[in-house]
């Protein structure tokens, strides 16, 4: 991969991490209230699928600030949407989990588990009439898999041969449950193989995501129609904020915890370019937090503003 590229995919990943603990910290004072998701240890799935994704529609899980992030949305609008500030990507209004760009073609989170793949598909339906060659990326859990929706989305977007790349993003759990007792496979690729073909991926390799979204991309944009790819990942903190995580053993928190993206891209960077990027989004962090800090709250006369369509702007271009 281009040293270049290598670099920013580095830089992407630390940005997300700072992020994410300055938005655990802020929580924690309560100034961010709501759910919320932290995708630390899972940033290798993230940056790369975004990168490599980069243009396209996306749709994803409600663990979605770093996605947002690599999706080149500015991290002040991110940060003032988690403290439900006016300024915030959302206008304050979605929170951690409805992060919304169109201007980005990012259709954000959704907090109802797999509820964004049904609407994956009724994108990647409209592209594929509007002749589109870039396709529609959406973004699950593993837990996701076990749900009624994503059967009948790998069924319809098969049968209408959408161009719709599957990204499962497979860390085990569905909160406190191990897949094994929700699920007769680990791994949900299977699920998928009678409708469409299957890749699968080390999640924790940033540039092993990278290859396979890459190629995903490809695939659908030739007319193939859907393809499934399913990255093995961990994540290291608790589901959200509201979980202990004492579900998980010791031993098991080292080993994912082994499998750092960070730092096993951090071995192939020169030490002074890694320190620089890192200071450098340590400086960005800083300025988001004091963006959402510094905004206003929504005014309460707008309380009922973009509840009905007449209001809402364009959304998908
Ligand atoms: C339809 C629905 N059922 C249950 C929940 C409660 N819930 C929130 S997150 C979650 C686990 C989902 O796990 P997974 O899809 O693996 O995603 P992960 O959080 O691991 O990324 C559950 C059951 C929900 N939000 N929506
Ligand atoms: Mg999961």
């Amino acid at each position: 991969m281009d040293k270049l590229l290598l670099e920013e995919l580095y830089y992407l990943m630390v940005l997300g991490r700072q992020f994410e603990y300055a938005a655990k910290e802020h929580y924690m004072q309560g100034n961010i209230s709501g759910f919320l998701h932290l995708d630390i240890g899972q940033e290798a799935l993230s940056v790369a699928s975004m990168k490599a994704f980069e243009k396209g529609d996306v749709f994803t899980t409600y663990r979605e600030h770093v996605l947002a992030l690599a999706r080149g949305i500015d991290p002040g609008s991110v940060m003032a949407e988690l403290f439900g500030k006016v300024t915030g990507i959302s206008k304050g209004r979605g929170g951690s989990m409805h992060l919304f760009d169109p201007s980005h073609f990012f259709y954000g989170g959704d907090a109802i588990v797999g509820g964004q793949l049904p609407n994956a598909v009724g994108c990647a339906y409209a592209r594929k009439l509007q002749g589109s060659e870039y396709g529609v990326l959406v973004l699950f859990g593993d837990g996701a898999s076990n749900g009624g929706a994503f059967f009948e989305s790998l069924n319809i977007a098969s049968a209408q041969k959408l161009p719709l790349v599957f990204l499962c993003e497979n860390n085990q759990y569905a909160i406190g449950t191990r897949i094994d007792r929700v699920s007769p496979f680990e791994k949900q690729a299977n699920k998928a193989k009678p409708y469409m073909p299957t890749m699968e991926v080390n999640g924790m390799d940033l540039i092993a995501v990278y290859e396979a979204v890459s190629k995903a991309q490809q695939y659908v944009s030739e007319g193939h129609g859907p393809i499934f790819v399913e990255a093995m990942t961990c994540r290291f903190e608790g589901h959200s904020m509201s979980d202990s995580n004492s579900y998980r053993s010791a031993l098991e928190m080292n080993i994912c915890k082994s499998k750092d993206p960070i730092e096993s891209l951090k071995k192939r960077l020169d030490p002074g370019m890694a320190e620089t990027l890192e200071s450098k989004a340590e400086k960005e962090i800083e300025e988001a937090v004091a963006f959402a800090l510094n905004s206003p709250e929504p005014d309460i006369s707008d309380l009922k503003k973009y509840t009905f369509t007449r209001e809402l702007q364009h959304v998908v271009s």
